[in-house]
């Protein structure tokens, strides 16, 4: 009887190793990881700079179509420099970088094999990914590739899209295994000719060549702010708004510093306010910020947007501690505040004007032991019976947006969200 059992799970598990095809994912700890970064470089660039509109989408629109495509031929951005790009990014206390290899225009910022419509074409004919990969790991910072699966200019996405979905993967390992990317950041999910079979096909392609690249949520067919549904890859993807309060599935909201993700000639750009606000309010909700700049024709990026995410560097540099490896929560983020956790603290981020009071609900199982400001003084609080009272002083440490790191007695990390 023993034996007949034994040889029974004896077999289950062979057959489980030999036919069983148990798919290959992300491992929780690479998304742990990502998570932790908190805040990233979205760069969109490319030959349509010369005319300062949309990437990709101004093709066939502001520029006609055979214009666009042949734009590439007087791309001469000799004013680029890896280095000054990536110190930007280190300087706005950015972790990782994310640059456009591909966008719907179809254009190839690196010298591929598999069409010639890419930078080696260009009079400028120098490998853009590959001198910001190689920029990116001397500086410390995490190299990340967008990657769409829409393309626009070549007939085979539409006509043969199997054909088409074989250069990609081409495409893909050459990115992968020239530039190893940490991430990968797919788009263009959403047109017909793509489906969430082709979607699993690249995840799983993807997953053969580096087992730990995160991938973004857009490969599948759902909706992308939200994980489940329909969509394929890691984590969610809301796009220009500040993802909602959420500390189980990872995810991380795209926002431009301007208007248009390409640059744009006087672009309105948002204030050191709207910039640091909107950081804290994702990281508050438990999710990364991935904050796009479009450089410029001539390879630089525009001075007063390298000015204003310096500033935010410079608020990074002071209050990194309530922002990078934090939880979000236990509140949702409001017009009056946004916080965040680690270990026995808990840190309230005070949009709020010097001299108002703040009113917290009761912390579940815990108390508030002592309360100050980040790197300053402590702050007066006292517990009521509804919860407790916070009284800011007549002037706030920082005009913008102040810390309150307030000391628990216990871990922050484990209490549950809490309605305000
Ligand atoms: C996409 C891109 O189209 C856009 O250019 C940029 O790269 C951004 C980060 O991602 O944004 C979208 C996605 C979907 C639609 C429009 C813009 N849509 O479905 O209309």
């Amino acid at each position: 009887m023993l034996k007949k059992s034994l040889l029974k799970l004896a077999c289950i598990l062979l057959s489980c190793q030999a036919f069983a095809q148990i798919p290959v994912t992300t491992p929780k700890a690479a998304l742990n990881d990502f998570m932790a970064q908190r805040f990233g470089m979205f760069i969109h660039w490319g030959p349509v700079a010369l005319r300062g509109t949309e990437i990709g989408w101004s093709r066939g629109g502001e520029v006609p179509t055979g214009e666009y495509d042949n734009l590439y031929k007087e791309f001469n951005p000799v004013l680029f420099n890896a280095d000054h790009w990536v110190k930007a990014a280190r300087d706005a206390g950015m972790k990782y970088l994310t640059i456009t290899a591909k966008h719907h225009d179809g254009f190839c910022l690196w010298p591929t094999a598999q069409t010639p419509y890419n930078i080696m074409g260009s009079p400028f004919k120098r490998d853009v990914v590959g001198e910001l990969a190689a920029a990116c790991r001397k500086n410390g910072i995490k190299f990340c590739i967008y990657f769409t699966v829409l393309d626009w200019y070549d007939a085979d996405y539409k006509n043969d899209t199997h054909k088409f979905v074989n250069k990609m993967k081409a495409e893909l390992k050459e990115l992968i295994t020239k530039y190893h990317p940490y991430m990968l950041w797919f788009d263009g999910n959403w047109e017909k000719p793509w489906t969430k079979e082709y979607g699993e096909e690249i995840y799983n392609y993807v997953k053969s060549l580096d087992r730990n690249v995160v991938v973004n949520n857009r490969l599948g067919k759902g909706k992308h702010p939200e994980l489940g549904n329909g969509t394929v890859g890691d984590y969610a993807t809301p796009e220009q708004a500040i993802g909602a309060l959420n500390v189980k599935d990872p995810w991380e909201s795209c926002i431009t510093i301007c208007n248009q993700w390409a640059w744009k000639p006087n672009d309105k750009m948002k204030s050191l306010r709207q910039c640091i606000e909107t950081l804290v309010k994702v990281a508050g909700g438990g999710g990364n910020l991935l904050f796009n700049v479009g450089p410029m024709l001539d390879g630089r990026m525009e001075a007063r947007q390298v000015a204003r995410l310096k500033e935010m560097g410079q608020w990074l540099n002071k209050y990194g501690e309530s922002i990078y490896g934090t939880m979000g929560g236990p509140f949702a983020p409001d017009s009056a505040m946004a916080a965040t956790r680690k270990g026995n603290k808990l840190y309230l981020h005070v949009f709020s004007k010097a001299g108002q009071t703040i009113h917290l609900p009761q912390l579940e199982h815990l108390k508030v032991q002592k309360a100050s400001f980040l790197k300053g003084q402590p702050v007066s609080f006292r517990e009521e019976k509804e919860g407790i009272v916070i009284t800011l002083p007549a002037e706030k440490p920082d005009s913008i947006c102040s810390v309150i790191a307030l000391e628990l007695n216990g871990n922050a990390e484990t209490l549950p969200l809490i309605k305000k």
